[in-house]
This record gives structure tokens, C-alpha cells and sequence, in this order.
């Protein structure tokens, strides 16, 4: 008999993940119906913000509003000239521009910007929606619908088709962090909430938030929030959340989707790339899971030393599920961290990976940067097991890379 090759063995993990499904749980992309809020081409993965804020670094004088108010094609071929021609593209980000480019086969070699454009202005926006999920096998991507903001309530006012590609997600940032502004955000929606926690207001929220599960009917409700949100607390987005929101969610069996540890505009004048990082206190989490150990929570945290408490927390409480490596850990010397992390803490019950791209080219290099990861941490772990003379089928394989890149998400929702 012969011995099991690590190298086969890769090569049938490589042949999974690549053939496998995968269900992009958290991105800021919209069905082509949203119109212009569907980013998508070389001007606006030019301006994502994670380059925005790289480009600045190369302009210590250049001032930020003068920059931002130069037309989108403007601001692009500025980043293109700084961070592509004057510099190696060699950040996560930039070297992420040209892996989804390179796949595309757009022509890269002559480094020109007009033929970059060129090649995507041939594209209608359901073409390239298509191009970009069959590049990496998403089945879904899932959205994140926001009804504070006025463009995209306008959006679901006039009504927007359904699109099987895409499904929703329902966030409420505003009335978790932002309180009691939000009340007045709530009264323009008809709504009449006013600043205090009045039985009447909390009436008023909740027939918001019903409102809008029956008018989008998400997959989860979601919310983003500072390092310093704590439980217990006084403070009205902490009662809104457990007071409110969960005993909603837990009637209508909803999972509600945390993302903790942005501070917000630590410098303004970046405006979308101005956020910054904290880390949490995790006791926040275990009041969270244990109080409300009939709600389920979708968890990602955006420091990296919160990571190893997270996976110790999820051991505890099987009503967290830890997801992504979220904004400023989606690179790969993060993503190999926390995946070999939680692999070796959880075993296969996480989801690994989303894309949170804002650019719907994004989640081709976002997808294929991940995987390249996960089939060198799979291939030795794997190798580890079948040297014990466990021996590992393709069916195994295919159960447990389909669990990581879908089923554990569709799961975790049931
Ligand atoms: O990753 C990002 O682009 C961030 O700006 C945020 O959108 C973050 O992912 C969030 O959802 O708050
Ligand atoms: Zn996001």
C-alpha cells in the first residue's frame, strides 16, 4: 500500500474548495435593482476606502477635502498613479485589486487605467454580478440593508425585485450606538419614538423593527459596535438590544449578528476610511450568550487579541457562532492565525471566512486569498490525522469544506 502524499492530498483539497460552494455571509454589495449603490469596476475598487487610506499615507500635505472633492475617475487614477505606478501594490488591499483583475483577465500588463475601464464598461451590471460570483463559486451574497440611510430606504420605498443571488440582512447600528439621535431618525420613518425609553417608544421600536423584517425579511439582524459596548449597562443602546431587539428576534427566530470593536471616526477628515479598532471586554459576550441562551449570535470581533477569548467562549456557549476575519484581519497573515486558531479551539464549527467587500469585485480576491489559506492549513491538518491511519475520503472532505464555506451559516439560521 501506498503512503498517503500530502501533495495529492492538497491537490484534492484544492480541487473542494475550489468546487465547492461557498455563501458570502457579510458584504456591502447590492442586487442590481439598488441602481447606482451596486459598486462595482476599476473607479470604484480605485476608491475603496482600505486604498483611500493607504494613498494618504504617500501625501503628507495633500489636503482631504480638496482630494475628495475631485470627480470618482479623478480620486481613482490618483490612488492608481501613487499606490499602482509610483509604488508596488504590495498591501492586501492593492495586491487584492490586481488578483481580482488578473482573474477577470483584464489586461493588467501595460498598467494602463483607460483600458481598465474599457474592459468594464462592456459589462451590465447583472453580467458582472454573475462574472464575479461564478469566478469564485458564491452561491449568495448577503447584503446589508440599511434603513437609516436615506438612499437605500428610498430604494425599498419604490420596491425592489427580488434577486436569487442576493439576500438581506437587516442592520441597526443606529439604534444600538446611536441613541437618541436615532429617535428622531425613527419619527421621520413614521414612527414615534422620542428620547426616553417610554413604553410607547420601546412600542415604536419594535414596530420598526417588525416593519422592516416584514418588508426585507432578512437572514439576521446586525449591528457593528464600538470596543466600549458592555453588558449590563444602563445605557439605552444596551437596553434597546436586550430589552427589545433580542426577545423580537427570539419570537421570530432570528439570529442577531455582532461585530465589535470599531471606533468610529478616530480621524473624520478619512470620512469612510477614518475608523479605527479597540479591543472589548469579552465578559460582555458571556453576559450576552448566557442570559439569552435562546438567541443565537453571529460574532466577529475586529481585534486580534480578542480572538483567542472568542474561541474559548464559543466552547462555553454553542449560541455563538464566530465568523470572518473582519476588516483589518482580512489578510493573510491574520486569516491564518485566527484559522488555524479556531480549527484547532472549534474544530470545524465556525465560518471561516466573508468578504465585507463594498465592490463587487472584491470578493473574487477576498475568496481566493482565503482559500489559498485554507487549503495549506487543511492539507496539514488532515495530513496529521491520516498519519495516525485515519483514512480521510473525498466525502469527508467534501462534508466538512461544505460546512465551512455554507452549511454552518444556513445552520446556525435554522
Ligand atoms: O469593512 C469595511 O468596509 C468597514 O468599513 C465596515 O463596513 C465594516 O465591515 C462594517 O460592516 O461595519
Ligand atoms: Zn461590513
Amino acid at each position: 500500500m501506498s503512503t498517503p502524499s500530502p501533495a495529492r492530498l492538497r491537490q484534492r483539497i484544492i480541487r473542494l474548495l475550489a468546487e465547492t460552494p461557498a455563501t458570502d455571509i457579510h458584504t456591502h454589495l447590492f442586487s442590481p435593482a439598488f441602481g447606482s449603490l451596486l459598486l462595482r469596476g476599476i473607479d470604484d475598487l480605485l476608491t475603496y476606502h482600505y486604498l483611500i487610506a493607504e494613498f494618504f499615507r504617500w501625501h503628507q500635505h495633500l489636503d482631504y477635502d480638496v482630494f475628495f472633492s475631485l470627480p470618482r475617475e479623478a480620486q481613482a487614477a490618483a490612488v492608481w498613479q501613487t499606490l499602482f505606478l509610483d509604488h508596488s501594490p504590495l498591501s492586501e488591499s492593492s495586491r487584492g485589486l490586481l488578483t481580482s483583475l488578473h482573474t477577470l483577465r483584464c489586461p493588467l500588463r501595460s498598467r494602463n487605467l483607460d483600458k481598465l475601464r474599457a474592459f468594464f464598461a462592456q459589462l451590465s451590471p447583472s453580467e458582472h454580478v454573475d462574472l464575479c460570483m461564478r469566478a469564485v463559486n458564491i452561491d449568495t451574497l448577503v447584503m446589508t440593508n440599511n434603513p437609516f440611510d436615506p438612499a437605500e430606504r428610498a430604494c425599498w420605498e419604490r420596491g425592489v425585485p427580488d434577486d436569487p443571488r442576493f439576500r438581506t440582512a437587516l442592520r441597526i447600528d443606529n439604534l444600538l450606538t446611536a441613541w437618541p439621535a436615532a429617535a428622531q431618525d425613527l419619527r421621520t420613518m413614521g414612527f414615534r419614538a422620542s428620547a426616553e425609553l417610554s413604553p410607547s417608544t420601546r412600542s415604536a421600536i419594535r414596530s420598526f423593527l417588525l416593519a422592516w423584517i416584514n418588508r426585507i425579511k432578512p437572514l439576521y439582524l446586525m449591528a457593528s459596535l464600538p470596543p466600549t459596548f458592555s453588558l449590563p449597562s444602563p445605557d439605552p443602546g444596551a437596553r434597546i438590544l436586550t430589552d427589545i431587539v433580542l426577545p423580537l428576534l427570539r419570537e421570530r427566530n432570528l439570529v442577531m449578528a455582532l461585530m465589535i470593536g470599531v471606533e468610529r471616526q478616530v480621524n473624520p477628515a478619512l470620512r469612510l476610511a477614518g475608523d479605527s479598532i479597540g479591543r472589548m471586554n469579552i465578559n460582555t459576550l458571556v453576559h450576552l450568550a448566557r442570559s439569552f441562551p435562546t438567541n443565537k449570535f453571529l460574532v466577529t470581533i475586529l481585534s486580534r487579541e480578542n480572538q483567542h477569548e472568542l474561541c474559548v467562549v464559543a466552547r462555553k456557549f454553542r449560541n455563538l457562532m464566530p465568523f470572518g476575519c473582519w476588516w483589518f484581519l482580512n489578510s493573510p497573515f491574520f486569516i491564518e492565525e485566527l484559522t488555524r486558531m479556531r480549527l484547532e479551539w472549534l474544530g470545524l464549527t465556525f465560518i471561516p471566512q466573508h468578504s465585507d467587500a463594498r465592490v463587487l469585485d472584491q470578493i473574487i480576491y477576498k475568496w481566493l486569498h482565503t482559500k489559498q489559506i485554507l487549503a495549506e492549513i487543511l492539507t496539514q491538518k488532515y495530513a496529521t490525522i491520516e498519519a495516525t491511519g485515519w483514512k480521510v475520503s473525498n466525502d469527508d472532505l467534501r462534508r466538512d469544506i461544505s460546512d465551512l464555506l455554507r452549511n454552518n451559516f444556513w445552520r446556525f439560521l435554522e
